[in-house]
């Protein structure tokens, strides 16, 4: 295995865990690259259930486990899961796991502004998982923000802080809050700072060393391309880059180290929160795809919204996450139709697209134009080879992949390592 990154193709839940745990085995390293706890995905490893929200899915066993410099980091949230892990038997150190001294802090009132936020936005929110993500990002790129490397100097913050604190308490001022108790963030920055700063270091030499000594590095991305804060459904997305490109930046190697792209496609559509849905299915068809798939939130145990596969949203991704290849998710949730759908275009004010159009209102209108296939009753549930699947599932995945004009390179059929068909 050469180096590989792994995105999601949809609205995120495509099925990463399992590939993702699956690659992370044969990995030397596992490199998460951007976004934060908002992430969830859940591991079996030997009968053990392990739930992971921040750390990459590599420190379960033991292989070097990075965060890059492209997250937002919530200290807290990192050492909760650090210590449920160790509760679990998982050991974590400086030798197995590595934290950008430049990642910028998830901190409180970055999540007490994502919940004003959203309560004021009412019925218009965004629908997010109230982790405080956009906010830091804001403080990012807004150039304010405390980074890891900061905890080793907080006697020396008080310019930054005042700058921190005066854009938040204009802010919260507006929502009638009292401002930023900025004597106790410095407490809980001190307490908490001993704790961070032991995994911290220049992320990018680690990586540079490992690169040398023929490491195979796995960068595992969260959430997906449509949630992209330049490529997805503006403003109903997250605040990252989520394409693979930002496996890149956000570890601090080129674009010539990042390797295979594998797109994680899902053999329907789902998407958690507010935002547009093309193929969104409100009636019975939709509700069987949600209870079949268990299409429930890891990190927040929401409801997935269902709907048909959109040929042209995941054509769309792979394009623009230079995709090499895909791995098909749940195809056993679409055993026992009569008939399945894609979605093979839209039809927007009486024109047909073929790709899917930037303005929100516009993608709120477009009507999805579908091609109707026959379904099959068998079940495909477990299936490790092209022979154990029905013909009219092999000419739906064959279909799908003409349409998105982008190889499938692996076939899921359970939640089960083994029961995964290879693609030569
Ligand atoms: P945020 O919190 O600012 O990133 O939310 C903005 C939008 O991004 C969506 N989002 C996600 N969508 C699917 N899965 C995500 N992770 C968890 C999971 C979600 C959960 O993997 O199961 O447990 O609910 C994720 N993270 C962010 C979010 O729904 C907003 O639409
Ligand atoms: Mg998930």
């Amino acid at each position: 295995m050469a180096n590989v990154t792994v995105i999601g193709a949809q609205w995120g839940d495509e099925g990463k865990g399992k590939i993702v745990d699956w690659l992370a085995s044969r990995a030397d390293a596992v490199v998460r690259f951007q976004g934060g706890h908002n992430a969830g995905h859940t591991l079996v490893v030997r009968d053990q259930v392990y739930k992971l929200s921040l750390l990459p899915s590599g420190i379960v066993t033991g292989t070097l486990s990075i965060i890059g410099n492209g997250v937002v980091l919530d200290p807290w949230a990192l050492q909760t899961e650090v210590a449920k892990l160790e509760s679990q038997g998982v050991t974590i150190t400086p030798d197995n796991f590595a934290l950008a001294d430049n990642c910028a802090l998830i901190l409180p009132m970055h999540r007490d502004l994502d919940g004003l936020r959203e309560t004021a936005a009412g019925s218009g929110k965004i629908g997010t998982t109230g982790r405080g993500i956009g906010p830091a990002y804001e403080d990012k790129v807004g150039r304010r923000a405390i980074r890891v490397c900061d905890l080793a100097h907080l006697d020396k913050m008080d310019p930054q802080l005042d700058r921190l604190c005066a854009h938040h308490d204009a802010l919260l001022a507006g929502f009638d809050q009292p401002p930023v108790d900025r004597a106790k963030l410095l407490e809980e920055l001190r307490e908490i700072a001993p704790f961070v700063l032991q995994f911290a270091q220049p992320v990018w030499k680690r990586l540079k060393k490992v690169r040398k000594a023929g490491a195979r590095i796995l960068f595992e991305g969260a959430q997906g391309v449509l949630l992209d804060v330049d490529h997805g459904t503006y403003p109903f997305v997250t605040s990252s880059n989520t394409v693979s490109g930002t496996a890149a930046s956000g570890s601090g190697l080129g674009p010539n180290s990042t390797g295979f792209v594998l797109g994680i496609v899902k053999a329907y559509t789902t998407r958690v929160g507010s935002g547009p849905f093309p193929t969104e299915l409100g009636d019975a068809d939709g509700q069987r795809l949600g209870e079949r798939g268990h299409e429930f939130g890891t990190v927040t145990g929401r409801q997935r919204r269902c709907g048909w596969f959109d040929a042209v949203l995941v054509r769309q991704s792979c394009a623009i996450s230079g995709v090499t290849g895909i791995a098909l998710t749940k195809v056993d949730v679409l055993d026992g139709f009569d008939t399945v759908k894609i979605c093979t275009g839209y039809r927007l004010r009486g024109k047909i697209m073929d790709y899917f159009p930037a303005h929100s209102a516009d993608q709120a209108e477009v009507e999805p134009i579908y091609e109707e296939m026959d379904g099959w009753s068998e079940t495909t549930a477990g299936a490790r080879s092209w022979a154990d699947l029905p013909a009219n599932a092999i000419k739906y995945i064959q279909r799908i992949q003409e349409l998105i004009e982008t190889p499938v390179a692996l076939v899921s059929t359970s939640p089960e390592r083994e029961d995964t068909i290879l693609v030569r």
